[in-house]
């Protein structure tokens, strides 16, 4: 096969390439194993654009106690292992295609249960946020995991100053829909706009983080730029990416996964080792970016967040409630 050259690039669109030259948070035996195993590829073919990514670096966060104390999974893998339908099925399509993305300017539509419905820039909608650093592990229902260091704030500080009323019972989550951004959409691989819901108490709960950023960066494209939700002991699909409308609400809302497969995607949709998905087990997961023949890790309970989570769901019956 006849190799093509890496384009030029502009100054402007230097930061991802740094990234992998610089290798700033690889050893070289992770880099070595990601262009082995194929990501790599998309950037010797010059397949991969830069202009997808994020770049800017986030400066005013805290660090948050809520961390993980464990080494993150490195960038190459965070950015180019991605399942984000909008731009295609493949795990590496996301990288290739979400540059044409458009994120800035956002709004994000605020409605329903709220007694300050609006269309809201997010750069105003962030002004009156605490960003913060937190390591959180995102457990596929796939059976695959990874740890991140996302950068966010707390759902909950955000749907306090939206004034929810007392009908507030859910919290409904819309992805953009635009063919023409996203053309993933363009085929019916799911019910679109991409949907997702959560319970009030869910939604409030100090774990919940609005995600826009990771690794010190503004949210890649790929990730969910520029505005996502990460709910750690849930599975990924549940974390909704490029989100234009949050919507509270009094019924149970439905969700494009539950909507496309209901006996495969539950609403709940919480890590759980010892209810399996029907065609596979949920016992253990397959660790991102680990160096080869690393065992497959055992999934926790929760993904780990019993003693936070537990409590929600006192005496539902989570086999029944998946
Ligand atoms: N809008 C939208 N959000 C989405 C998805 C998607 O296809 N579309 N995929 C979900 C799934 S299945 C997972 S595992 C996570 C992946 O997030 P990551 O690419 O940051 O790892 O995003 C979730 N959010
Ligand atoms: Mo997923």
């Amino acid at each position: 096969m006849a190799r093509k050259k890496i384009p030029a690039i502009k100054e402007n669109e230097v930061t991802p390439l740094q990234l992998f030259n610089n290798s700033r948070s690889l050893i070289s035996a992770s880099r070595r194993q990601f262009l082995a195993q194929g990501a790599g590829l998309l950037l010797a073919s010059g397949l991969m654009p830069t202009s997808g990514w994020a770049g800017n670096k986030i400066t005013d966060y805290k660090r948050s106690s809520l961390s993980l104390n464990e080494t993150p999974t490195p960038y190459e893998y965070v950015t180019t292992y991605n399942n984000f339908y909008e731009f295609g099925t493949s795990k590496g399509d996301p990288a290739v295609n979400a540059h044409l993305l458009k994120t800035k300017p956002w709004s994000v539509t605020i409605e329903g249960e709220v007694g300050k419905p609006g269309v809201y820039d997010l750069e105003d909608i962030l002004k009156r946020q605490q960003l913060e650093e937190r390591i959180y592990r995102l457990r596929c229902v796939e059976a695959w995991s990874m740890v991140v260091p996302w950068i966010g704030f707390s759902l909950a500080d955000l749907i306090k100053q939206m004034e929810p009323t007392s009908k507030a019972k859910y919290v409904e989550f819309t992805t953009l829909y635009d063919p023409e951004q996203m053309p993933g959409q363009k085929r019916r691989t799911l019910k679109w706009p991409y949907t997702e819901g959560l319970r009030i108490d869910e939604a409030m709960n100090p774990l919940t983080l609005m995600a826009t950023g990771l690794y010190g960066e503004e949210m890649p494209n790929q990730n969910g730029a520029p505005l996502r939700l990460i709910v750690p002991w849930k599975y990924g699909f549940k974390s909704i990416k490029s989100i234009v409308k949050i919507r509270l609400t009094e019924q149970m809302p439905k969700t494009s996964w539950n909507e496309s497969a209901r006996h495969e995607y539950g609403f709940y949709a919480n890590v759980n080792p010892s209810v399996s998905h029907p065609r596979w087990s949920q016992s253990r997961e397959r660790v991102i970016g680990a160096p080869l023949f690393t065992p497959k890790r055992d999934t926790e309970m929760f993904n780990g967040y019993g003693e936070q989570v537990a409590e929600l769901y006192k005496g539902m019956n989570l086999r029944r409630f998946f």
